[in-house]
């Protein structure tokens, strides 16, 4: 048994939960409901991050006090994955004590090891945005959003002293090519510790007079922690870090879960905060492209943001994250519209996997009395459906080990494809015409509910509502309880004749895209 600890980022409480954050979080869901069916010892985590200029910000602007403001988005994230059936062994807040302590803890260790030190910092200041400006945040000399000069202004402040690690940090990832994966995020961050690539020492601090919503530096109270330094430490503390049971174990196998955008911290400050603090490194760092919505790039002002659970109401969540996880090669950019996912829905859902389980337990109904029938010898056929199958189990797992779930789903639905074509062929609704060919139908029924057996149990951490629906017609509702995967996915015969089976009504009803709904 190992252990899998996955962890999804801590998302800002300044926007409501909408696509890009359902994607990371059906993908943690996903890959945690896989590993616990294959037996590993799972801790998986997600929450909110909390602190910080730009919360302090909206909740200014919303006329409320912060911690009020944090505490409503924050319960809005919680419950959205509740209502969702996305579960979580921790969902932690930045403004957790326990989050609080862990963060205090890393920034002494840190301080005791010489890595932090004070400095003047001397830059362009705006007033009305009373933070330094970045280049990115002026145009013609003027601060963008108040279109005035910003003063020049010196501030001192706590600084880590993260360049000091780059050399290590640079080998590591040279060493384990596939630490930073997929490959193309590796080589963008080898690209970010190159020395012309201007990253600094990084500023973790900020003056109380300017700043106060964030965590107290222990060794100066005139200071709040800067907000990455304060959220990436969430990883630590929510498996017990520093003093629970535990965590050490837990800590060994964490795959971080991230989108392109959080690279530079998940890959450079944060194993340097690790080095200097002494602790292990993460076990994989796994990054995921973007979605684009009508490939247009998701904003407020454009109102693209596409809630979960409206999709839920429309859909039906299993739909939803079946497409989420079908349509996105993990790495690459996406596009959701409402087309694509009802052309999915149809083709994938309803047509082949819909068909397949009602064609299979009506005639199971009509022909075997509701019953999985007795089979007579196997055939090449037989043997075909039962080697698909086990080529599908096998290739899920190899492809969950990679973060392919893309293509995980492929292999499930050639396992689908082939349980299709051999009913076609066989054609039971014409040979029990034939009295004569009676064991042949009860051999084809027996075989396609043993495949349904197979097709539930490993499309379970990807749609887990309808593969409990078909495990359950098909007389195996309690196989999710022992199961292991990939093994059990591969085992034949676990239908036994004479259980009973139920046909139901269709699991995923053709939907036609109504005018203007894409
Ligand atoms: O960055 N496509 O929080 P955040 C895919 N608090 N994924 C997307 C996405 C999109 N269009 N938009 C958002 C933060 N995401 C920090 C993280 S972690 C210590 C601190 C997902 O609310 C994706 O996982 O901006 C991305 O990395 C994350 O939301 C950013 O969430």
């Amino acid at each position: 048994m190992s252990a899998w600890s996955i962890t999804t980022p801590i998302y800002y409480v300044n926007a409501e939960p909408h696509i890009g954050h359902t994607y990371t979080t059906v993908v943690a869901d996903t890959l945690a409901r896989y590993h616990r069916l294959a037996g590993d010892d799972v801790f998986c985590v997600t929450g909110t991050d909390e602190h910080g200029d730009k919360i302090a910000e909206v909740a200014a602007a919303a006329g409320e006090d912060p911690r009020v403001f944090a505490d409503r988005i924050s319960n809005l994230f919680r419950s959205t994955w509740q209502e969702l059936g996305l579960s979580f062994d921790r969902f932690i807040r930045t403004t957790d004590p326990d989050h609080v302590r862990a963060v205090q803890h890393v920034l002494e260790l840190v301080h005791a090891k010489g890595d932090i030190d004070f400095r003047e910092y001397r830059g362009l200041y705006c007033v009305g945005c009373e933070r330094f400006l970045t280049e990115r945040d002026m145009v013609d000399g003027l601060c963008r959003d108040h279109e005035r000069a910003p003063e020049e202004r010196t501030e001192s402040n706590y600084f880590f002293r993260m360049t000091r690690y780059f050399d290590a940090l640079g080998e590591k990832i040279e060493r384990e090519p596939d630490w930073i994966r997929p490959a193309r995020y590796r080589n963008e961050v080898l690209a970010m510790l190159r020395e012309d690539s201007g990253l600094e020492d990084l500023c973790i601090s900020r003056p109380k007079t300017r700043l106060d919503w964030g965590i107290e530096l222990p060794f100066d109270p005139d200071y709040v922690c800067y907000v990455w330094f304060d959220a990436l430490i969430n990883y630590l503390a929510a498996l017990g870090y520093p003093d629970q049971p535990g965590w050490e174990a837990r800590w060994g196998g964490v795959e971080h879960l991230i989108a392109k955008d959080i690279l530079k911290p998940h890959g450079v400050f944060w194993p340097c905060m690790l080095m200097a603090a002494d602790l292990p490194l993460y076990q994989h760092l796994n990054v995921h492209g973007y979605w684009n919505v009508d490939d247009r790039k998701i904003s407020k002002s454009l109102g693209n943001m596409v809630s979960p659970l409206k999709m839920r109401d429309k859909y039906g969540f299993d739909a939803f994250r079946y497409f989420l996880l079908r349509d996105m090669s993990f790495g690459l950019d996406s596009s959701f519209s409402e087309e694509a996912l009802v052309t999915r829905i149809n083709a994938d859902l309803a047509n082949n996997l819909g068909n397949l389980v009602s064609r299979t337990l009506n005639m199971t109904a009509r022909f075997a009395d509701g019953v999985v029938p007795e089979p007579d010898a196997a055939g090449p056929l037989e043997a075909g459906v039962e080697a698909a199958a086990r080529e599908a189990a096998r290739e899920v797992a190899t492809r969950m080990r990679e973060l392919e779930m893309h293509r995980a789903l492929e292999a499930i639905f050639r396992l689908v494809d082939a349980t299709n074509k051999y009913l076609d062929e066989r054609a039971p609704w014409k040979a029990a015409k034939e009295p004569e060919r009676a064991g042949e139908v009860r051999t084809t029924l027996h075989t396609c509910c043993q495949a349904l057996r197979s097709i539930g149990l490993l499309l379970s951490p990807f749609v887990p509502d309808t593969a409990a629906e078909i495990l359950d017609r098909v007389g195996a509702t309690d196989a999710l309880a022992s199961a292991r995967l990939p093994d059990d996915a591969e085992r034949w015969g676990a239908v036994s004749p004479g259980t009973p089976t139920r046909k139901g009504d269709a699991l995923f009803p053709r939907i036609e895209l109504e005018t203007g709904d894409a």
